[in-house]
């Protein structure tokens, strides 16, 4: 009688240990991103999502542009380890982490999309350098991808930096875009991206930059006249995890997640491709009076000419470390070229 009991006691502790176990296995985590679920970061958390679940038992839950806050709270989020994934785009986190801003150096990087895509998933200064520094600030950088080419888009036509004179043009919040903004001739302003359509609607702003896929998806074309395609920027954003939290996994589920974002890099680098000029074409549907231009090689010439001062603006901000990381970048990009 006794021994029956004892027995049934293991089995029930034992029975117990084994349902916590699997329960602690099988995790939900978290992830959100500064887009909709239908926008280039969506379209990549979504694959990575497919990815983890049709391979592990972990299940992720998304928290797209709006549910959890601006671009600055979820990654506060996830340094605190509320959210265990983010995707923020340099343009936020050059703020916390200034050589981010090399992102924002005019005419560094390529317009060619298949050059941009290996340079992206090859580049050491990504992979070890950028690595290193996301790691200082708590956290496990993924994948870093693009989203498509840079627009001005404004109320008045553009033609070079003399029409961007006493134009508000609203940035990114990192330092090297406003220095970016008046070098080009303009009035940077720095906004979380919840105040821009707004600005523009009662004429705070009366430019900004973006990819043509995001003017479509957030109705921006409906305010602004002109788009302008200057050549001075692709858009970069990148997916990390809460360090802490990588950190404590295992082996497998760590390679399962590096596995994920490299389905997800390898998709999303085609669909931002497809949807930048589908959208563009969306937009000269709906929109026939918007113009869409893209600028000479003689009116970008003074875009080109205020890259070299950016550029030193770069170096003064972040001295030794910055230098070397924008002369990784150089090789790499060279690299990339063939
Ligand atoms: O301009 C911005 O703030 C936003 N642009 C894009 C393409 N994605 C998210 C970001 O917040």
């Amino acid at each position: 009688m006794r021994k029956s009991l004892v027995s049934v006691a293991l089995t029930t502790l034992f029975g117990s240990a084994l349902l916590v176990g699997s329960a602690a296995q099988a995790a939900t985590w978290k992830y959100a991103m500064e887009e909709a679920l239908e926008d280039v970061q969506g379209v990549f958390a979504q694959k990575f999502k497919e990815h983890i679940e049709a391979n592990s038992d972990h299940t992720i839950q998304l928290f797209p542009y709006g549910t959890l806050g601006e671009s600055a709270d979820i990654m506060e989020q996830t340094q605190a380890g509320i959210l265990q994934f983010v995707d923020q785009s340099p343009g936020f986190t050059g703020s916390l982490i200034p050589e981010a801003q090399v992102f924002f150096v005019p005419y560094l990087l390529p317009q060619d999309q298949d050059q941009l895509s290996r340079f992206f998933k090859e580049s050491k200064a990504i992979h070890e350098d950028f690595e290193a520094l996301y790691a200082d600030q708590g956290l496990e950088l993924l994948e870093m991808f693009p989203e498509g080419e840079m627009a001005m888009t404004t109320k008045e036509p553009l033609a070079g930096c003399d029409d961007l004179d006493e134009v508000k043009f609203r940035v990114m919040t990192n330092p090297l875009l406003v220095e970016s903004y008046k070098a080009f001739g303009a009035t940077p302003t720095p906004l979380p991206w919840g105040e821009v359509y707004g600005a523009l609607q009662t004429n705070i702003i009366q430019g900004q930059e973006n990819p043509a896929f995001w003017l479509y998806s957030t109705g921006l074309y409906e305010v602004i006249n002109h788009i302008t395609y200057t050549g001075h920027n692709q858009f970069t954003t990148a997916v990390m995890a809460n360090k802490d939290f990588y950190d404590g996994l295992d082996d497998e589920t760590r390679q399962l997640i590096e596995d994920a974002a490299d389905v997800a890099f390898e998709h999303t680098v085609e669909f931002q491709k497809m949807a930048n000029e589908r959208e563009l074409d969306k937009i000269r549907n709906d929109a026939p009076d918007v113009t869409i231009t893209r600028l000479s090689e003689e009116e970008q010439s003074c875009f080109m000419e205020a890259a070299k001062q950016v550029e030193d603006k770069f170096i003064e901000m972040t001295g030794e470390g910055g230098k070397a990381i924008l002369e990784q970048m150089k090789k790499d990009l060279e690299a990339a070229k063939s």
